[in-house]
């Protein structure tokens, strides 16, 4: 693959694995990203439990290991829209891949603050892109990653179509079909974004034909991927903490440092899951698969395999002897839900996936023994909390909550 890409947020957990794969792959890559989750690190006493290098020594290891060259640039895609505007006509990508947004549900719940932020940084920098993309003419395929929360979890026994539902409508006594974007029904304010996004991508679609592909992506587990294991100063990020820190990869950090691991509330909440590898191979496959002018925005759910949570937690406490214990959620979501989701299209496009099976979790795990002194205990509990009316539960209990 030789094309021109431009990479919103490629500093970030996912967006730095595809950066690599896709300049591995012979692509000409360009970074854009204002470096505020590394900000966000700082103002939450926290960091990464992996040691992540610079951004300018990032690239240039990378340069000097693969002999190909990332350009980076420092731009706040939600706020400056000229510097946006000028380095897509100066660059011409053909496709634009955006990961720039604030993306953890619970930091989005902390305060007012943050979620006003969340809502300025998400909206507008979606906004910008799309703006951007139809004031500069150029014909650029636009893929985003989006998430399964748009959908909400709970799904009345319906598989959760790839982003469209066939639904028939009673006109004056006569049943018509109608393809609608699946009712979205967010959890969170960081979701509630999202959702806003999807509706922008409709209607760039509609009014201006902008190529456009969503993916819904599922939690993504896992570190590291070829390229980040080529040297240590490559390696991923990895968020442990109680805000950004995502399930699968807090409990095997949680085992490795023989914390408990930490259930929220009945542990029977239901959850789309994706590999990092897969998430880099799916936006690969999003590139060559790009819709043509006159397709509806195509979205696809980019995940592979569904688990409760209680689930992910006993397949860890028998990988690694870990103790499980039950807090109360801090979150207001559904106790129980069931979860099931159709992912043909990324996988008829030639995805193979990679499931829990494929013994990759030992992999995280030794990840995070490795790197365990770097994990600040006190930042493990989550302490966000989605209504006044929740407490912070630091104990935890061994029967469900
Ligand atoms: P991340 O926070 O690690 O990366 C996002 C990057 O975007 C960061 O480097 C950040 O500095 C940058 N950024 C944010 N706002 C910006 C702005 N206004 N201008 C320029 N740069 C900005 O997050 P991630 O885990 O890599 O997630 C990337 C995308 O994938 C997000 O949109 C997220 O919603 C989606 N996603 C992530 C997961 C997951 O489990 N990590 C699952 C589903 C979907
Ligand atoms: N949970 C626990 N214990 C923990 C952490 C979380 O039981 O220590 C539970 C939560 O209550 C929730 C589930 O695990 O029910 C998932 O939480 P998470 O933090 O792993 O994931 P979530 O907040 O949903 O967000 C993550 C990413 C987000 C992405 C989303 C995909 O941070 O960017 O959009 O996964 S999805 O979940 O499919 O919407």
């Amino acid at each position: 693959m030789k094309k021109k890409i431009l990479i919103m947020g490629g500093d970030g957990f996912c967006g730095w694995p595809t950066s690599l794969g896709l300049s591995n792959d012979g692509c000409d890559v360009t970074i854009v990203d204002n470096l505020s989750r590394r900000k966000i690190d700082i103002d939450l006493e926290c960091d990464s439990l992996t040691p992540i290098e610079s951004i300018t020594k990032r690239l240039q290891v990378w340069k000097d290991i693969s002999g190909k060259k990332i350009s980076y640039y420092n731009i706040d895609i939600a706020c400056e829209y000229q510097k946006l505007l000028d380095l897509i006509i100066t660059i011409s990508p053909d496709v634009i891949i955006h990961f720039a947004e604030q993306r953890s549900a619970p930091y989005s719940m902390k305060n007012s603050n943050l979620k006003r932020y969340t809502v300025n940084n998400n909206t507008n920098a979606t906004h910008n892109v799309l703006c951007s993309i139809v004031e500069s003419g150029l014909d650029i395929h636009l893929v985003h990653l989006g998430t399964m929360g748009v959908y909400g979890y709970g799904t009345a026994d319906l598989k959760i179509p790839e982003g469209y539902l066939n639904v028939q409508v009673d006109v004056e006594g006569e049943l018509k079909n109608l393809d609608i974007l699946y009712p979205a029904n967010p959890g969170s304010i960081y979701h509630m974004t999202k959702t806003t996004d999807a509706l922008m991508f409709a209607y760039y679609n509609k009014n201006d034909n902008v190529r456009i592909t969503d993916l819904h992506q599922g939690i993504v587990w896992g570190t590291n991927t070829v390229e980040t294991k080529m040297a240590p100063e490559l390696v991923n990020r990895f968020d442990y903490d109680g805000d950004y820190g995502t399930v699968l990869n807090r409990f095997l950090m949680q085992a490795a440092i023989e914390h408990p691991l930490t259930v929220y509330g009945t542990g029977k909440q239901t959850r789309a899951f994706i590999h990092i590898n897969d998430t880099v191979n799916c936006i690969r496959l999003a590139i060559t698969n790009a819709p043509d002018h006159s397709e509806r925005v195509q979205i696809y759910n980019q995940m592979t395999e569904t688990h409760t949570l209680i689930n992910l937690a006993n397949i860890v406490a028998k990988l690694t002897g870990a103790e499980i214990r039950y807090y109360h959620n801090p979150r207001k979501e559904d106790t129980e839900n069931t979860l099931m989701v159709q992912n043909d299209s990324l996988i008829s496009l030639g995805l193979e996936p990679i499931t829990l099976e494929n013994g990759l979790l030992s992999e995280v795990y030794d990840i995070a023994k490795k790197y365990q002194s770097r994990c600040d205990e006190e930042k493990i509990i989550c302490k966000s909390l989605w209504n006044r009316e929740y407490k912070v539960d630091l104990k935890g209990s061994e029967k469900p909550v």
